[in-house]
């Protein structure tokens, strides 16, 4: 059987990528910076000091800023987007997905959180679907980031549950090669994500019937 589900966040739960945006796009204009959705997209799943060494290099700036200037920058980046998902609701899960939830809890298969965001815990009481997971990972404490599997490995540890027996949903690259690394079934969400076991186009789309159906195939063939 599934011994557990370890969901990302950003892109799968709920569109905080949206904010994320519109935060760093504060940002950006301020430092004259052009920034723009494709920018956006290579910050999926990626740290925010990450995001923010892609957005200097995008605008050609990526040595113009002390150690200190950067730390500032990405403290002002959150300063902004803390107070844009003041505005979440339980109306931004995205759909289909407290249906996928609640039919894995009536299995009582526990559930864990695997986002790279230190806001984590924020965004999902705000969704009011904080007490539905058994455990979230504290992005804080992981020392290395997706692509590398850390993240789900805690997550799972912390649930007690067998990677090998164990499902991940992810929107981003990084993240199915991070569940893949981990030993775990992946399940992607939207485009090029090739090296997921299953993908959907979008949420919407997901069924547990056939999630668990087809890694209960796979693990009886492996
Ligand atoms: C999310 C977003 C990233 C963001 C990261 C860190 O990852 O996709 O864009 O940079 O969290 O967020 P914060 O600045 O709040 O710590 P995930 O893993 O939930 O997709
Ligand atoms: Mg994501």
């Amino acid at each position: 059987h599934v011994e557990a589900v370890v969901f990302d966040l950003d892109g799968v739960i709920t569109d905080t990528a949206y904010y994320h945006y519109l935060a760093w796009g504060k940002i950006a204009e301020e430092l004259d910076i052009p920034f723009n959705p494709s920018v956006n997209e290579n910050l999926k799943g990626v740290s925010r000091q990450e995001s923010l060494r892609i957005i200097l290099d995008h605008g050609g700036k990526e040595d113009k800023f002390s150690k200190n200037e950067m730390e500032k920058l990405a403290r002002q980046k959150n300063e902004y987007y803390k107070e844009m998902i003041q505005e979440l609701t339980p109306e931004d899960v995205l759909p289909g997905i407290m249906e996928l939830i609640t039919e894995i809890k009536n299995e009582n298969i526990p559930l864990g959180v695997a986002s790279a965001s230190k806001n984590a815990p924020t965004v999902l009481r705000a969704l009011e679907i904080d007490h539905l997971f058994e455990y979230c990972a504290d992005a804080s404490r992981m020392k290395r980031s997706k692509p590398d599997p850390e993240i789900f490995l805690t997550v799972c540890e912390a649930l007690e549950a067998r990677p090998g027996h164990s499902i991940g949903i992810e929107d981003a690259r990084v993240g199915i090669e991070a569940i893949k690394k981990a030993g775990m079934y992946a399940v992607g969400v939207g485009k090029n994500l090739e090296e997921a076991d299953l993908t959907w186009k979008s949420t919407e789309y997901l069924s547990w019937t056939s999630i668990k159906n087809r890694f209960l195939t796979k693990n009886s063939m492996a």
